[in-house]
């Protein structure tokens, strides 16, 4: 039995305060559901395998540009950030594992996975830093890593990506993400065909470094910290770079990695055809890499998305197993409080998503009605789904009211006690 930060007591009263009601939401939605030849509990059934990971980074206190505001009991290092963690998937039960990100997270392999393991926690995919430069390094990332024109500096970003592979491996982590930074601010700044082949050739590397049974996740962005070329700037250059390195390759779709209004269900969609869907990073944004909690801005395009991937789930899609990753940067909110509500906004997609009548819809996709088509979509996107999660962390025991338990469990006034305010100078979002 893992251990639990939160009281298991305080967990069971407020659960059942609540359970009377939820139980007769419940009901009540499942009779609606019936009508609509829909059985509640199969759809609760998912909903409680559904996982996503938890990124380190996401319990601390982002930033943005300008300035970092330090919350209170921010984390001091990997050991804090994984308590935070067990909190989040105590009460959500939907988080059973941690994203780390090298070096920021570097400990003892051996170490961190004990820690993880005393909550039930485990490790998701492996994320490289080679857009910042860590102390005590040797040559500088100012001008791009995998891509740099200086070999000695593709080498240490090379061998930083190898690195991250063997911690990962004592961790039982099964892949490896690499997003970098690499490109241009000013036309003529760089080749832009030779940056991109000195990439492929330390990719290639990387990739030779990966165990049989991992996979390699790439993840494209369009601009930012470049302001003028990125490497990897979007989807289309990703497929190549996963076509191109082999079957363990693929492709990491991040939400806010795209220019306003670009349709990234139909990304998906692609991705899935063509066997290299490899992931997402969750989070929303009004303008740009906003990186603000999932759903809080668009939750129909995030239904949209996993449209896609209930429609790949149930036809069988071939190379289909998506990680679901959050990635988002709190400014504003506890960090907790928000990748909670982001792990249930993923879910709630999901759950949406699956009442989809996807029969109704090839019938009325194959009559060109484009408006019950739509209709049909609209119909599965405004049921309130609500119960079904509920019930899901009920069964599960997690919290029926996640951030409530929280809330009255103390634990950031707790932990604000025990962990001094780390000072906030300069911008740093992350
Ligand atoms: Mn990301």
């Amino acid at each position: 039995m893992s251990e639990t930060i939160i009281s298991a007591d305080l967990v069971g009263s407020h659960n059942a305060a609540r359970k009377p009601d939820l139980e007769r939401d419940y009901a009540s939605l499942g009779e609606r559901l019936d009508r609509r030849g829909i059985v509640i509990d199969a759809i609760r059934d998912k909903v409680e395998k559904f996982a996503v990971a938890i990124p380190s980074w996401g319990v601390g206190t982002g930033g943005t540009r300008f300035a970092r505001f330090p919350g209170a009991g921010e984390p001091r290092d990997i050991f804090d950030k994984i308590e935070d963690c067990a909190v989040i998937s105590q009460l959500t039960r939907a988080t059973p594992t941690v994203s780390l990100h090298i070096p920021w997270d570097k400990a003892d392999p051996n170490r961190l996975k004990q820690a993880a393991s005393r909550f039930g926690l485990g490790f998701d995919a492996m994320n490289s830093n080679t857009f910042s430069d860590a102390r005590d390094q040797k040559l500088s990332y100012k001008f791009g890593s995998l891509s740099h024109a200086d070999a000695g500096t593709r080498r240490q970003a090379v061998e930083h990506n190898l690195e991250c592979i063997e911690i990962g491996k004592t961790l039982g982590s099964k892949a490896l993400t690499v997003w970098i930074g690499d490109g241009s601010n000013f036309p003529g700044q760089v080749n832009f065909a030779k940056a991109f082949e000195r990439y492929l050739d330390a990719m290639r590397e990387i990739y030779a470094g990966l165990p049989d049974d991992w996979r390699l996740f790439t993840e494209h962005k369009m601009y930012e910290p470049a302001f003028y070329s990125t490497v990897v700037q979007d989807w289309g250059t990703n497929y190549i770079i996963a076509r191109e390195l082999g079957d363990k390759a693929f492709c990491l779709v991040d939400l806010g990695h795209h220019a306003p209004n670009v349709n990234i269900e139909m990304i998906v969609s692609r991705l899935i055809q063509f066997g290299k869907l490899g992931g997402f990073h969750f989070n929303d944004s009004k303008y740009g890499d906003d990186d603000l909690d999932a759903g809080s801005i668009d939750p129909y395009r995030l239904f949209l998305v996993f449209n896609e991937l209930v429609d790949a789930e149930l036809s069988g899609a071939r190379d289909f197993h998506p990680a679901h990753m959050l990635d988002q940067s709190h400014n504003v909110t506890d960090p907790i409080e928000s990748l909670m509500l982001s792990a249930v906004e993923v879910q709630r997609a999901y759950a949406q998503a699956l009442l989809v009548d996807r029969k109704a819809l090839e019938g009325f996709q194959e009559e060109n009605d484009a408006l019950m088509a739509t209709q049909t979509l609209k119909s599965a996107y405004r049921t309130d789904v609500e119960p079904i999660l509920a019930m899901a962390r009920l069964r599960t025991g997690g919290a029926v009211d996640p951030v409530a338990v929280y809330r009255e469990a103390g634990y950031r006034a707790k932990v604000a006690a025990e962990r001094p305010a780390i000072a906030g100078g300069g911008g740093g979002i992350v």
